[in-house]
């Protein structure tokens, strides 16, 4: 499968995100997408490098003042005081109900609140070069679904499902789902839908597309009652206005079993099928792999080959995005099964 891989993903690299309190390194690192990139290459798949401006698209699913923040946030941080330059900014106040956020405080720590959900998106000098990347890989493969490829893998990082209109979160800082997406509906499918099989709820992209019945958002992840991200992807979360009736959350308890996960799925693609797509993005989370060492799924190597072979069954032309998996060394192996398995149908 052509494959988008940009080498500008290895200057996002943070050293330290917070657990528990503590300084802890970061899950979400440069070595994962090496290792995908390793046994893609392996395995005879092509890799390009993105080659269209994500940045229209991107104005349509982000917000101009969120994306000219996280444009020049380094910029910002690094000219504050002597060391920042070496220091990673972590927002410590939201503007959560009662306060507003209409009025962009001066104050950048205050500014990254503005623009976080939370505290777990560690950014570094490199950022917005590998943010934008994966933007351009999303938008890329878009691109090359109009010219008549059935299928197309980006493998970018960092992630980004849980970002949504104006605000980062999760590791994620723009959505390259909902920019593939919107890129589709611009090339001309009149319904485009996202399925997220990430184990964290894509707030961001539900959020993105809720009022919309053009984009229809599914996902199969952890309940968010007890996993990440917590405020959103409750089963009663079904769209609002003109999107009611186009957004499927399938909560599943954490521990599942896999038949119970494959049960799920079946229920995401059968409502793909019915909505009559003409093009799926998926959110190609793999940390519902059972040693994956944030989430608690109990997927096998092997079920990512069935899991690709579903998606084939589907029939639709498909843009993959890569999100979660933090079993780093096992991401190659496990994605590289999903692509193949979808291009065995
Ligand atoms: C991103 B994606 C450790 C807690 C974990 C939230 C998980 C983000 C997952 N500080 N932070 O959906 O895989
Ligand atoms: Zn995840």
């Amino acid at each position: 499968m052509i494959t988008f891989f940009s080498d500008s993903h290895q200057s996002h690299a943070p050293a330290f995100e917070f657990f528990r309190g503590d300084r802890v390194p970061c899950f979400e690192t440069p070595a994962r997408a090496d290792f995908v990139k390793t046994r893609l290459t392996e395995r005879g798949h092509v890799l390009r490098s993105p080659q269209v401006d994500s940045r229209a698209v991107l104005g349509k699913v982000h917000t101009a003042r969120y994306l000219a923040f996280l444009q020049q946030a380094w910029r910002d941080w690094a000219a504050l005081e002597p060391g920042n330059e070496q220091r990673q900014p972590f927002p410590s106040v939201w503007p959560v109900r009662t306060l507003r956020s209409d009025i962009e405080p001066a104050n950048f720590i205050a500014r990254l609140g503005l623009y976080s959900m939370d505290n777990g998106s560690p950014m570094v000098a490199g950022t917005w070069a590998a943010a934008k990347a994966g933007a351009d890989a999303a938008a890329s493969a878009a691109a090359l679904l109009g010219e008549g490829q059935r299928a197309v893998f980006c493998c970018s990082r960092p992630p980004g499902h849980h970002a949504g209109a104006d605000f980062m979160g999760g590791y994620c800082f723009l959505n390259n789902a909902a920019v593939a997406a919107q890129a589709l509906r611009d090339a001309g499918a009149a319904r485009v839908a996202v399925l997220d099989v990430d184990y964290h709820h894509g707030n961001g992209t539900q959020s993105i597309f809720y009022e919309r019945a053009d984009v229809l958002f599914v996902s199969v992840h952890g309940d968010p009652r007890t996993e990440y991200p917590f405020y959103l992807g409750h089963a009663d979360e079904t769209g609002e206005g003109a999107g009611a009736g186009f957004n499927l959350n399938l909560p599943l308890p954490a521990g599942c079993t896999v038949p119970h996960w494959f049960e799920a799925l079946e229920t995401a693609c059968r409502r793909i099928a019915q909505y009559g797509a003409e093009a799926l993005v998926v959110s190609l989370g793999l940390d519902t792999f059972a040693d994956d060492p944030i989430s608690k799924f109990a997927l096998q190597s092997g079920d990512f080959s069935r899991l690709g072979e579903r998606l084939g069954r589907l029939g639709l032309s498909t843009v993959f995005v890569l999100e979660g998996g933090y079993a780093a060394a096992e991401l190659g192996v496990n994605a590289v099964n999903v692509i193949e398995g979808f291009e065995q149908v």
